[in-house]
């Protein structure tokens, strides 16, 4: 029994429960993409059965998955315990809306969220105060925190510590390796380029990786990314606000699928803080889910294009495709390099 810690194109680190012959606590598993009749994708942080060992190698299969306690969709990490969204108080700026987006994948996992507040060295220390006091009321216990001046690492750490797989999570360049190489100093991960490193080579990946601070604890770093999804189901999105959670457990909407946009009978009075950002929210989820619907209401057509065939898009579809590309290309961090197969260094 062992738990992915990291993964390569065909191959995952298994981090073993207890060591085997010669002390050997990782090996390095071949992986079918998809396991089994599940049809699962292992991700990092799941917790495996490996078959067919060869301790001299330091080599073997992945057999079976257990069970997930709990999934973060991205970056994807399996049986996640607690999610902490590090955004920068500046450079880059902080952005509410992309720091809601964020936040809403973190409470979708359903489990403890916590809030980092990074380069607070950066801004006047009223702007720090006025940021800390304003998530409070969305109900978070934000932690200011700066790698360059120390202050806060130690209120991390201590959140940190307790057993479990803590993800670190947020934009690019907000600071998160730097962060956990605070937090570890013997770790060394590239900070201003990319996060994550198991040997030189040339294997790459855009998965976490997973580090012990604490006996018990571990913490990922992962590669940025700008634009979390929403969820796909407006009736779930108030949900992930935690003052309205707060309130709708109090007190229920007169109808069921209200979406708390103030009609009579909603038990959410306007004026709260974050009321235009889950308006936003709820716009973009309701844009997206009917392009959705859209497109597979089309089908997926194909056209002729010289001499080869390729899908027909809807022209928003291509437009948000290009985006997307442009969003890989320049909003994204750098893909991972990682190690050739070989014995666990
Ligand atoms: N002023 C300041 N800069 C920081 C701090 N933490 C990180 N940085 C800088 O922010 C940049 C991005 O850091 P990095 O850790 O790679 O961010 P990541 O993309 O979130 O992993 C680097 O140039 C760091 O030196 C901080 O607390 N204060
Ligand atoms: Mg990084
Ligand atoms: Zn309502």
């Amino acid at each position: 029994m062992g738990r992915v810690v990291a993964l390569l194109a065909n191959f995952c680190w298994v981090e073993l429960d207890s060591p085997g012959a010669d002390g050997i606590t990782r090996l390095l598993c071949t992986r079918r993409t998809r396991l089994g009749k599940s049809g699962l994708q292992i991700c990092t942080g799941d917790r495996v059965r490996v078959e067919g060992i060869d301790w001299a190698a330091g080599r073997a299969a992945v057999g079976s998955l257990l069970p997930r306690q709990s999934l973060l969709e991205r970056p994807a990490v399996a049986n996640v315990t607690r999610v902490v969204v590090v955004v920068a108080l500046a450079e880059p700026e902080l952005d509410p809306l992309q720091l809601t987006r964020f936040l809403l994948t973190a409470e979708a996992t359903g489990q403890p969220v916590e809030l980092v507040f990074s380069k607070a060295d950066l801004p006047e220390p009223a702007a720090v105060e006025q940021w800390c006091g304003r998530t409070q009321t969305w109900g978070y216990q934000p932690v200011a925190l700066s790698t360059a001046t120390g202050l806060g690492l130690d209120a991390l750490r201590e959140r940190l510590s307790q057993p479990g797989l803590a993800v670190l999570c947020g934009p690019s360049g907000v600071g998160k390796s730097s962060l956990l190489n605070a937090l570890r100093p013997e770790l060394e991960l590239r900070v201003g380029e990319v996060s994550g490193r198991l040997q030189r080579g040339r294997h790459t990946t855009r998965h976490v990786e997973l580090f012990p601070i604490a006996p018990g604890a571990l913490v990922a770093d992962s590669p940025g990314f700008n634009r979390p999804a929403l969820p796909s189901d407006p009736a779930a999105l108030a949900l992930l606000f935690p003052e309205l959670r707060q309130q709708l457990a109090a007190v229920s909407c007169r109808f069921s699928n209200c979406l708390h946009q103030g009609d009579p009978g909603c038990a959410i009075a306007p004026g709260w803080d974050r009321e235009a950002l889950y308006r936003q929210c709820l716009a973009d989820l309701l844009a997206e889910a009917a392009r959705e619907e859209k497109r597979t209401a089309t089908g997926p057509g194909l056209r002729q294009r010289g001499s080869r065939l390729e899908p027909r898009l809807d022209p928003r579809l291509r437009q948000e495709s290009r985006r997307r590309q442009r969003q890989q290309a320049h909003g994204d961090e750098p893909l991972e390099e990682l190690s050739p197969p070989g014995p666990a260094g």
